[in-house]
């Protein structure tokens, strides 16, 4: 074999074939200390953690062996605000603040979701290796106001395998703008999670709708079976 083929749900990903891993991305979304760490937004606000942490091992697995495949892409996304706050939309601050900490202000682990506090790092298990590429992102979607569709197309990426947090909501978000733009989805089930478990079920269910309506899903074991014959040390 020389492309990547992954057994999936609800058709074999991707839907043209195999691709090359020179046009394949995986992009690790919002894996960041308030998405997940002790003290981080989620946890302030009285979420279990260990929903969108179980995500970890599973993306963990994978970035071993995609850094060993020649060509592919891993890219990271962070989600957060300048430090002043121009790019938070009043409307997503007003609503933040009704499960406090809000947006911006002081939490466990610096200010919520601001750049450069200690709460918007990603968590050092899923840090980016030199030479990945990071998006800075201050909505859900990673391709509303950066450079994310730019980039790929630059580098000729078509497909792309999602995984992070959460489910429902940053993870779908960008599945669902990346497959509108027609790049091929494939989205990993252990290696996503959500702040509420049905939610995440429920998001997964969503993708399986209309043949696959927002491309498909797999999880992180087939995909490492597919990738590690094209695996080099
Ligand atoms: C949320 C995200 N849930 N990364 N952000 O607010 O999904």
């Amino acid at each position: 074999m020389s492309g990547i083929k992954v057994a999936a749900e609800p058709y074999v990903w991707p839907y043209d074939g195999e691709v090359p891993a020179s046009r394949v991305a995986f992009i690790v979304i919002d894996m960041q200390v308030d998405f997940c760490g002790p003290g981080g937004y989620v946890d302030a606000m009285g979420y279990d953690i260990s929903l969108t942490r179980a995500a970890i091992a599973p993306i963990r697995a994978v970035l071993d062996v995609a850094r060993k495949v020649p060509g592919m892409t891993v890219m990271h996304t962070r989600e957060g605000h300048r430090p002043e706050l121009v790019d938070l939309p009043a409307n997503k601050r007003w609503r933040s603040t009704k499960v406090c900490p809000g947006i911006g202000e002081p939490g466990p682990a610096g200010r919520i979701l601001v750049r450069g506090e200690r709460g918007w790092d990603i968590i050092p298990e899923l840090a980016p290796a030199p030479g990945e590429i990071v998006i800075d992102k201050p909505g859900k979607g990673s391709f509303y106001a950066t450079d994310l569709e730019h980039v790929l197309r630059t580098v000729g990426i078509t497909h792309l395998i999602l995984a992070g947090i959460t489910t429902d909501v940053c993870v779908h978000t960008t599945m669902r703008e990346a497959n509108d733009r027609g790049f091929e989805c494939l989205m990993l089930t252990d290696a996503t999670g959500a702040t509420d478990y049905q939610n995440h079920l429920a998001a997964i269910s969503m993708i399986g709708m209309q043949g696959g309506v927002f491309g498909a899903t797999s999880d992180s074991t087939r995909l490492v079976q597919a990738l590690q014959p094209l695996a080099r040390d």
